[in-house]
């Protein structure tokens, strides 16, 4: 029995309709993530679109028709006036939610299509489907990489642990305050001693503070606690749950930074999906008495090894600073040098400051 020639139409506009989509998500993937496991998928899925139709190839073409697409004329009723377009397309996350959207509507159809007599021998309905999921879970994982890259952009700046041991007793809402004055852009609370029902109003109220002055707000130790005030992220141990168990409890757009003092341990964090890795203690440090202290050349090596951001912590102060930033650190965290001073706005200013020289320097030294 001969294919109708309009459901031929039908399919070949889907075709091109979903591996274009296709071929944005996978773009994305590659150029703005850099993310080779997701591109590569993204790519596997187009070239199992050109498999799978290959027996109507030649067919498909012959049918197609622009010129005489009525469709082409339509217009789209939200867009009237113009303006809708720039509108609904006006960040990567939209566009990935739009073009995902695109792809698994033109595989529905096809899908669809494919169950007729006079197609199902050429077509394998199933086959459809499954990429119609692949493609939800690709959709999900893409989204939570956009989300979360924007998070970890923040973090090339100076980060505040505000450890409420360290604080002894001053107000962590007062400090906060001038650390975020003092223009740093990530605050963490750490707390190894008290109750998670003392630490929640605490939590809620920083997570407020942070998110006015847009800065990042990250909770050491506490999964419940993050999950509870809507944090923007986790910092986790060698010793707290692993990461891959922490990714199933946490809503997509959350990082999660963890600590390493080996370069190995550096290489499963980033293979696991860490937004950052934490390396130290870099130097000696009073504040973490049973720390390994790592050195910088160790940092240098987790560098050579990892692409991820790096977080160098431990010991570090506006003496020693410029050094870790010429060893390859995207941040650095610290706890006694600010805590630990009574004008912590201003040196939290001469840390940014040494930050900001350091990055300068390495600029010219490239160019
Ligand atoms: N992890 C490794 S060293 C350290 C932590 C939490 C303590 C950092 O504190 P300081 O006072 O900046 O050395
Ligand atoms: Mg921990």
């Amino acid at each position: 029995m001969p294919m109708p020639l309009r459901v031929l139409r039908i399919i070949d506009a889907n075709l091109n309709r979903a591996s274009e989509g296709l071929r944005l998500l996978e773009d994305v993937a590659r150029f703005i993530l850099n993310d080779a496991r997701l591109s590569q998928q993204l790519k596997a899925m187009r070239h199992s679109l050109v498999e799978e139709t290959k027996s109507l190839g030649l067919e498909l073409l012959s049918q197609r028709d622009s010129e005489h697409d009525v469709g082409v004329t339509l217009t789209q009723p939200f867009l009237f006036g113009g303006k809708g377009l720039a509108k609904a397309h006006q960040d990567l996350p939209s566009i990935i939610t739009a073009n995902a959207k695109r792809v698994a509507e033109s595989l529905r159809v096809i899908e669809e299509l494919a169950k007729l007599p006079e197609t199902s021998p050429m077509l394998n309905s199933a086959k459809f489907e499954q990429l119609r999921f692949s493609l939800y879970t690709l959709e999900q994982q893409l989204t939570s990489r956009i989300l979360r890259q924007d998070k970890v952009k923040q973090l090339a700046g100076l980060y505040v642990v505000l450890d409420r041991q360290a604080l002894a007793g001053r107000n962590e809402l007062e400090i906060a305050e001038q650390v975020i004055q003092g223009g740093a852009k990530v605050i963490q609370l750490r707390d190894k001693q008290s109750s998670k029902a003392e630490l929640l109003p605490i939590a809620q109220k920083l997570k407020a503070l942070c998110d006015k002055s847009g800065i990042l707000f990250i909770i050491n130790d506490y999964l419940d606690l993050v999950l509870a005030v809507g944090a923007d992220g986790l910092h986790i141990g060698q010793e707290d749950l692993p990461l891959p168990i922490i990714r199933l409890a946490l809503p997509i757009d959350k990082i999660v930074g963890c600590s390493v003092t080996k370069v190995s341990q550096a290489i499963k964090a980033q293979n696991e999906g860490a937004d950052y890795i934490a390396v130290g203690s870099i130097f000696p440090t009073p504040t973490k008495k049973n720390a390994t202290v790592v050195g910088v050349n160790r940092l240098k090596q987790i560098r050579q090894a990892v692409s991820s951001s790096l977080v160098a912590i431990g010991g570090i102060n506006e003496g020693n600073i410029d050094e870790v930033m010429a060893a390859g650190a995207d941040s650095v965290a610290v706890i006694s040098a600010v805590l630990g001073k009574e004008d912590v706005k201003g040196v939290v200013q001469r840390l940014m400051a040494k930050m900001g020289m350091s990055r300068k320097e390495e600029h010219l030294a490239g160019s």
